[in-house]
Formats: C-alpha cells, structure tokens, sequence
C-alpha cells in the first residue's frame, strides 16, 4: 500500500547517500528493511561496504541480501547510521524503540559520524509524544524502574510477547511509557537517565543529523 511506498522511497534516498569504504550502522524496524533491500541492490552492482547491524533481524537481512556484516564490539564508530523513528519532530528530535532494538541503536547513532533517520510521513509529529516512549530496563528492575517512571507521570505498560513479556536482544524487558505531548523533552531525558538501572530511553534528541521523509507530494530532506 502507499505507506510502503513513501518507506521505500524515504530508503532508497538515503541508501544513495552511503559511498564505498563506509562502514554503515543499520537500525532496526519494516523501512530499515527496506533500505536493506536497496543497499542489497547496490552491492550487487559493485558497492563496496560493511555493515553494523543493530539487532539479530537486521544481521539476518543484511546477510540474506548479501551484505558483509561485521561485529560492533571491535569498533568505536562508523561512518553513517541509518534508522527509521516512530515519532520525528520538525527539529529533528525523534521517539524510538517500538521496533524493540532502541538500546543498541541509540549507541551506534551516537558512534557514527553521521546519521540518518527515515521515515514516512505518519511519523511527522508537532510534538513528542503522541505515542508511547519505550524504556529499556532489567527484568530485575521492573518494578523499581516502573515506580519511578510512573512519579514521573506516566502510565507504564510492560511490554509484552504473547503470554510473555518481550525480551530484547539483550534479554532485556520494555516498557512502554505513555506520558502524553512532552513539554520539557531535555529535562525528560535528563530524569529517565538518572533512574539507576534505566538502561536507554527512546527520546533521541541530539543524534539525528538528517532525515528523509516519504510523503504523498515527494521525498523531505530535512537538516539539523
Ligand atoms: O524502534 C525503532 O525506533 C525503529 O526504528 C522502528 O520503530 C521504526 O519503525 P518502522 O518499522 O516503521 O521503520
């Protein structure tokens, strides 16, 4: 449908960015999947690159589409990070983490020299917010970590797989915190990330260096 569409074309435009020798940070989510696809493509027609990949799915996908993929333990950056957002706002500050691989991602967005978010239009918001803000957290800390977000004025939902509570790659739990429209985004992140045992929250709002945007009247290139 159409909203694969704008994905796509929000991909493909940041895919044309990355030059041989990069060593590229790829995120984890359904529009990353498909920036994989074209990145699969331009290998195939002599595109020299390695790749990062933030979360088990996406090494999988990079490999089925014949990317070299090299572990991130041995390296201290990368060139250029691409990751989708589930909420993007005019100054480029973004909420992630819905796809669950938040806690890696923000690292190597931090780590890489330039980074790129893509997204479709749904993800456009005036303000953070509309949505849930994931937090990562230890199965241990579940219930300390959610009391201190709650003081913070949010309702915590566990997230959950099936019967289950969802583990992230690092056998991690989420929680997903709905605080409502942020007024104070710096001052939000800055009291999540002073809760002991708070392990990444999914306010990203320094990382992105630049975003591109399907919307039906075409592809947004927005700048820091
Ligand atoms: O978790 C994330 O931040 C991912 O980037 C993800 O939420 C992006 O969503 P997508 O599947 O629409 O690309």
């Amino acid at each position: 449908d159409d909203v694969v569409a704008l994905k796509r074309a929000a991909a493909h435009a940041a895919v044309a960015e990355i030059e041989s020798g990069m060593l590229v940070g790829l995120g984890t989510g359904t529009t990353v999947s498909l920036a994989i696809a074209a990145l699969g493509e331009r290998v195939l027609a002599g595109l020299r690159i390695d790749i990062v990949a933030t979360s088990r799915i996406t090494a999988l996908q990079a490999r089925a589409a014949g990317l070299s993929v090299l572990a991130f333990d041995t390296r201290a950056g990368v060139d250029l990070a691409i990751d989708g957002a589930d909420e993007l706002d005019p100054d480029l500050r973004a909420i992630k983490g819905r796809g669950g691989a938040m806690l890696r991602e923000k690292i190597v967005a931090a780590a890489a020299a330039r980074m790129v978010v893509i997204v479709d239009a749904s993800k456009e918001v005036t303000a953070l917010g509309r949505g849930l803000l994931p937090i990562e957290t230890l199965p241990f800390a579940a219930g300390f970590v959610s009391r201190r977000i709650e003081r913070l004025g949010a309702a915590v939902s566990l997230r959950m797989a099936g019967s289950a509570p969802f583990l992230t790659d690092q056998r991690n739990i989420v929680l997903d915190c709905r605080f409502g429209v942020i007024g104070d985004c710096e001052g939000l992140a800055q009291a999540l990330s002073a809760i002991p045992g708070m392990l990444g929250h999914g306010l990203f709002l320094d990382e992105i260096d630049a975003a591109y945007v399907g919307r039906k009247d075409g592809i947004a290139r927005l700048t820091r």
